[in-house]
C-alpha cells in the first residue's frame, strides 16, 4: 500500500480542512503533527528510503527513531487536502537528534512547520506523562485569541471562566488551560515554555496568537480545541448581549459535574471541598 492512500494522510487532510473551514488557520496559520509507530510505518512499501535529510535547530534525541507526519512550513490549510504530498511530510528523527530524514512528502522541497520545536518538545514531555501521546495541534481560534486581550491572563481565572461557560468544558479539560506569556512564534524559547506547561495541561493558550493542544488521537485533540473555543465563543456572545450574567454554573455545580463524569478538576483552580466558594 502507498502511504499517500493511508488513513493517516486522509485524517491529516480532513483535520487541516476542518481547521481552515472554522476560520482558525488563515494563510500560513496552524500546524499539526501525528506520531506513527514502527509497525504502522512498516505496513507501507514506499517508505524504505530517505529522500532528504533536513536539519533541525534543537536537540530531539529523546525522540530518536520516532516517526511524525507533519504539516509543512508556510502551507495554507485551505489546500492541504488537495496536495497532501506537497504540504505534509513523514519524517524520522535521526539518532543524533539534530535532523530528520524525510521518507515521504514535501515533494516541492518543503520542510516541517516553523513550530516544529514546540511540537517536538511537547511530544517529548507528554510521552513521559502519557505513553499513548500522538498528536500536537496548533491553530488560531478567533474567540480564544480575542479573550487574551480582554481577560486577565491568569490560568485559574481563565480555566474557571471556561468551565462555567458550558457543562462540557470541565468534562473535556478538567485540568484547565495553561497560559504562557506572549512570545515570538517559531522559536525554541516558545517551544520550551509550551512544553513545560504540557507537563500539567493538554491545552496551552498563546496570548494574541492561538492555542497549542496535544493528546492521543486527532479527534481527541481537535475536539479539545473545539470545546475550548466554543466556551470562548459563548463568552463573546455574552459580552455582545450586554455582558450582565444573571445566572451561571456555580462551583457546587462544577463539583457535581466532576463527580458524575468521574473527572478530577485541577485542585489549584477548584477545590472539591466546598469551603471558599
Ligand atoms: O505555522 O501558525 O505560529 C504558522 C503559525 C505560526
Ligand atoms: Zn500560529
Amino acid at each position: 500500500m502507498k502511504f499517500k492512500d493511508s488513513k493517516y494522510v486522509e485524517k491529516m487532510s480532513e483535520i487541516t480542512n476542518e481547521l481552515y473551514k472554522h476560520g482558525w488557520d488563515e494563510r500560513n496559520g496552524g500546524n499539526v503533527s501525528l506520531r506513527l509507530t514502527q509497525d504502522e510505518v512498516d505496513q507501507f512499501d514506499d517508505l524504505d528510503k530517505t529522500l532528504r535529510n533536513i536539519p533541525i535547530k534543537f536537540d530531539a534525541t529523546p525522540l530518536a527513531g520516532q516517526y511524525f507526519l507533519v504539516t509543512g512550513t508556510g502551507r495554507y490549510f485551505k489546500n492541504v487536502h488537495n496536495y497532501p504530498e506537497r504540504d505534509t511530510g513523514l519524517v524520522r528523527i535521526t539518532d543524533e537528534g539534530n535532523s530528520v530524514d524525510l521518507l515521504w512528502g514535501f515533494n516541492d522541497g518543503g520542510e516541517p512547520t516553523s513550530e516544529f520545536p514546540s511540537h517536538l518538545m511537547t511530544h517529548i514531555n507528554r510521552q513521559k506523562v502519557d505513553s499513548n501521546q500522538r498528536v500536537v495541534m496548533h491553530c488560531h481560534p478567533t474567540n480564544l485569541v480575542a479573550l487574551s486581550f480582554t481577560h486577565e491572563l491568569d490560568e485559574g481565572s481563565v480555566s474557571r471562566l471556561l468551565w462555567k461557560m458550558q457543562a462540557e468544558s470541565l468534562v473535556v479539560f478538567p485540568e484547565g488551560i495553561g497560559i504562557i506569556p506572549y512570545m515570538t512564534p517559531g522559536t525554541n524559547e516558545i517551544g520550551q515554555a509550551t512544553a513545560d506547561k504540557m507537563n500539567e495541561f493538554r491545552v496551552v493558550m498563546w496570548p494574541h496568537h492561538g492555542i497549542f493542544a496535544c493528546g492521543d488521537s486527532m479527534d481527541e485533540v481537535y475536539g479539545l480545541i473545539e470545546t475550548v473555543e466554543k466556551a470562548c465563543m459563548i463568552y463573546t456572545a455574552i459580552k455582545s448581549q450586554g455582558g450582565d450574567i444573571l445566572q451561571s454554573i456555580t462551583d457546587d455545580d462544577l463539583r457535581d459535574l466532576a463527580k458524575s463524569f468521574n473527572v478530577t478538576p485541577n485542585p489549584n483552580f477548584l477545590s472539591m471541598q466546598p469551603i471558599n466558594n
